[in-house]
């Protein structure tokens, strides 16, 4: 999303999973996502930056998305710390693999509880107290998010 709003073009390569093993340990921190940039100046360049919010402050400082001040940084990082608590919060963070099979529903639930009563009973609940509080934390910002310009 960030890539298409500052107009930059890119290629977007998804990781076939078989093939992430042996990649893994060729990565910087061995995680993804991973943004490489390509400077074609008088020598060709290239730059690996790994960790989604420094991708996306990256870019953002780079292409006049960041806030007009200080103050304004402050509530974007304030936001994006707020959304990763978030999805590490109990219920949301193993709800993807819950969803995919890789983890099973905790006993507590019951034997043989359905994923659809699992997500009624565990994971909806607790987004919704998030969201709850991201809303409140953007109701009281300005006409935009972070300041009076997008960011
Ligand atoms: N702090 C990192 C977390 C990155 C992360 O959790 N990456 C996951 C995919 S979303 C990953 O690479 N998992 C594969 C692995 O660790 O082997 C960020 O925000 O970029």
């Amino acid at each position: 999303m960030m890539l298409t709003l500052v107009g930059l073009p890119f290629e977007d390569v998804r990781i076939d999973p078989k093939k992430w093993p042996a990649l893994k340990p060729t990565m910087p921190f061995e995680q993804l996502p991973l943004l490489e940039l390509i400077f074609n100046g008088k020598k060709k360049r290239v730059v690996k930056i790994t960790q989604s919010h420094a991708i996306l402050r990256y870019l953002g400082q780079a292409y006049g998305f960041s806030g007009r001040n200080h103050l304004h940084n402050a509530m974007v990082d304030e936001l994006a710390d707020a959304v990763d608590d978030a999805s590490r919060a109990q219920g949301i963070s193993d709800w993807p693999l819950v969803l995919i099979g890789k983890v099973s529903i905790p006993e507590e639930f019951g034997k043989g509880l359905d994923k659809g009563a699992y997500f009624t009973a565990k994971v909806r609940p607790s987004m919704e107290k998030q969201a709850k509080m991201i809303d409140k934390f953007l109701e009281d910002q300005e006409e935009y998010f972070g300041g009076r310009t997008v960011t």
